[in-house]
């Protein structure tokens, strides 16, 4: 629907050698100039969040594409404040990246009534109404949180006997968080004998991630495993298990999501024993599709990223090349 009317909007201007066109409003006489786009950023609480924000910057700049980036430090009503300072700008094109799923149809509504097209980016909004977005770029969290699962059920096949889980989530309500929830569960539910004992949000931060794991290691003398949803998190994990002289990686495996530098090289020492790439690198697709949107052409509405998976051999391997 967006994309259509920017279609019709911008056929006429390009035609009239303008472009920036919203709904309704008329265009700039001299607008020629790049593609304005305001980006409203989860935060800053990972590494991971920082290399993604990083990869958007560099792609906009060699796409010729304006960026205002504003951080939503975590917080729903501060990216909701910044979407409508977009809007009072009246920037060409909106990027969110959703801290959680709900929550976002009214200001999603008033971008529309704008005319001004909205890309997600990373995280998905949970929302009926599917014009409010026009596409949603990033991973399969699901995918993530299976990958993740079927590792482990492919380590304990042999064993018999309960293997006990505890999981340190991500943000809760964070699409990231839901997905890679779903995804394991399902995964592990093939074997009875793995157990998630215990789950609680670690805020994808390390402090907090390990104020978690300590929590978990006072109530529960026999875990077996944990699983993280963000390298940040299995970090803190490692620490509280060290903090009691238990070794990390060998007493308890530690599975994470990410693959971030500090992610990969832990997972290189033994200290952690899987990592799920969760790709940051998203600036050059992301910019591909604001130049089809800012064209007036329609994108696919779910555009996946490509990701994979390491085990500490094939860390080693990797970490010279890794971009983050
Ligand atoms: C995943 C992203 C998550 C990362 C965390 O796409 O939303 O948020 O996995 C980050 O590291 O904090
Ligand atoms: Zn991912």
């Amino acid at each position: 629907m967006i994309a259509r009317v920017w279609g019709v909007c911008l056929a006429g201007l390009l035609a009239a050698g303008a472009l920036g066109c919203g709904g309704g409003q008329s265009p700039p006489a001299d607008d020629d100039g790049p593609v304005v786009v305001g980006f409203s950023q989860v935060g800053t609480e990972s590494a991971w969040q920082v290399a993604n924000t990083e990869s958007i910057r560099e792609a906009a700049a060699a796409a010729g594409v304006r960026l205002e980036v504003r951080d939503g430090m975590q917080k729903q009503e501060q990216q909701i404040a910044d979407i409508r300072a977009f809007l009072g700008s009246g920037v060409d094109v909106i990027v969110l990246s959703p801290v959680v799923e709900s929550g976002w149809d009214a200001v999603l509504q008033d971008a529309k009534d704008a005319g001004t097209p909205v890309i997600l980016v990373d995280r998905t909004v949970d929302t009926t109404d599917t014009s409010l977005y026009v596409t949603a770029l990033g991973s399969d969290f699901v995918a993530e949180g299976r990958t993740a699962g079927e590792w482990l059920v492919e380590q304990y096949r042999e064993a018999d006997g309960p293997v006990r889980i505890v999981e340190i989530e991500g943000t809760t309500g964070a699409a990231s968080t839901n997905g890679r929830l779903k995804g394991f569960a399902e995964a592990v539910a093939v074997d009875p004998d793995l157990q998630v004992i215990a789950s609680r949000d670690g805020g994808f931060t390390r402090e907090q991630g390990a104020r978690v794991m300590a929590g978990f290691l006072k109530k529960y003398d026999d875990i077996d495993v944990v699983f993280a949803h963000n390298d940040e998190e299995g970090l803190g994990a490692v620490d509280a298990i060290e903090a009691v002289r238990k070794r990390p990686g060998t007493d308890i495996k530690i599975i994470t999501v990410d693959a971030t530098r500090a992610g990969l090289t832990a997972l290189a020492q033994g200290k952690l024993n899987y990592v799920v790439e969760c790709n940051p690198l998203l600036g050059p697709q992301l910019m591909e599709l604001v130049e089809q949107v800012a064209a007036g052409q329609t994108p696919p509405r779910r555009v996946l990223t490509t990701e994979t998976a390491f085990d500490q051999e094939s860390a080693r391997a990797a970490l010279p090349g890794r971009k983050y």
